[in-house]
């Protein structure tokens, strides 16, 4: 039987990946990997609707395929590329944009957010329209499966739309993806100001874990997080957010429940909790830092597993493009 396909996918947007990146995606695609014909892109087209630095784009795009190895998705096993370099997305992109209404895109709301961020005038029209290279980037390889967080289900709803509507204007030809939302209990906070999501691109780093900082300074944020006077370890996230979300890191990295963990700790204060939860982020985190920085010792290495994967892509890629061509009515070339 042949195993259905999944999609999903990073911006290389920052030199390191961080814990709720790792939780949040990276553990999840990495149990995913067998049971389906996986493909996870760095989208750095998508990371070029706000202004890059050129050779930093580059790095920060070798380093978050690096991330992506070391944390175990195999690039035998899964099709782990770089989306550029599968000319097809940029090409569905824009049939796809001359289906969907400007007042469609209008209502997604990461572009309101990052419009904000980011003022109205210096925001592009490639930002505007991200979503649709989001709903190109899934169609082309006739995704079933997007695992993505609750920020980009209204990104997955519009490619459903757009599936809907092409197959229903040109005949089938998409399959139509659904999304798997993460779990609430995968969602990461920032450990300094922990009732906003951690992210990679925050403007202060010392609530941020990233996978790629030494150990030592990932030890002292972890000591440093903010916590509460309350001095019992216990998940209450409304009342105690940043305890609760120090639990929700440990059960992840371990797979241990909530409650075993609070029963640990019961009767000890916040010091022997942070201690040991950084025991288990330093044992985590270590192999996988080692791993990323012994990859990208060997650049050329890497770019050459990251080329072969786009050949395979750009294959899957081109069979769904060329039926898209014939439907839309252009001429193939002779
Ligand atoms: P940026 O700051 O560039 O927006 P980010 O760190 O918020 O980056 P994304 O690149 O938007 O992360 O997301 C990549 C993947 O990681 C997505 O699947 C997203 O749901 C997941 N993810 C990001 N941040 C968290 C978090 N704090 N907790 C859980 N999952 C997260
Ligand atoms: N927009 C997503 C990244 C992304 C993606 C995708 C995720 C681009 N294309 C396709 C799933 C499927 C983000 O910012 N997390």
């Amino acid at each position: 039987m042949t195993k259905a396909r999944l999609f999903s996918g990073m911006q290389p947007s920052a030199d390191s990946l961080q814990i709720g990146n790792y939780i949040g995606a990276l553990m999840q695609w990495r149990d995913m990997q067998d049971a389906y014909d996986a493909f996870f892109a760095v989208v750095d087209l998508h990371a070029i609707t706000v202004p890059q630095d050129a050779a930093q784009l580059r790095d920060k795009t070798r380093r978050t395929a690096a991330q992506y190895i070391a944390a175990g998705i195999e690039p035998d096993k899964s099709t782990l590329y770089v989306q550029s370099q599968v000319p097809a997305h940029a090409e569905l992109a824009w049939i796809l944009s001359t289906l969907t209404g400007f007042g469609e895109a209008q209502r997604m709301t990461q572009f309101k957010d990052k419009s904000q961020r980011y003022g109205a005038d210096s925001s592009s029209v490639g930002l505007f329209t991200y979503p649709v290279l989001m709903a190109a980037d899934i169609l082309l390889y006739q995704t079933k499966v997007v695992p993505v967080g609750d920020d980009q289900k209204q990104h997955v709803e519009l490619t459903r739309t757009l599936a809907e509507r092409f197959n229903s204007r040109f005949g089938e030809t998409f399959q139509v993806p659904d999304p798997v939302i993460q779990k609430e209990t995968a969602r990461i906070y920032d450990l300094q100001a922990p009732t906003s999501k951690m992210s990679k691109s925050a403007e202060s780093q010392a609530g941020v874990l990233y996978l790629l900082d030494d150990i030592n300074v990932t030890a002292k944020k972890i000591m440093r997080a903010v916590t509460d006077n309350d001095g019992t370890v216990r998940y209450d996230r409304e009342a105690k957010p940043g305890v609760a979300n120090l639990l929700t890191i440990y059960a992840a990295l371990t797979g241990r429940t909530v409650e075993s963990i609070e029963d640990e700790y019961a009767g000890r204060g916040y010091g022997d909790f942070k201690k040991g939860l950084r025991d288990v982020v330093v044992a985590e985190f270590e192999p996988v830092r080692a791993r990323a920085l012994e990859l990208l010792e060997d650049p050329a290495e890497l770019d050459r597993a990251l080329a072969q994967n786009a050949d395979r892509a750009s294959e899957a890629a081109e069979e769904t493009l060329a039926a898209v061509y014939e439907r839309v009515g252009l001429l193939r070339r002779g």
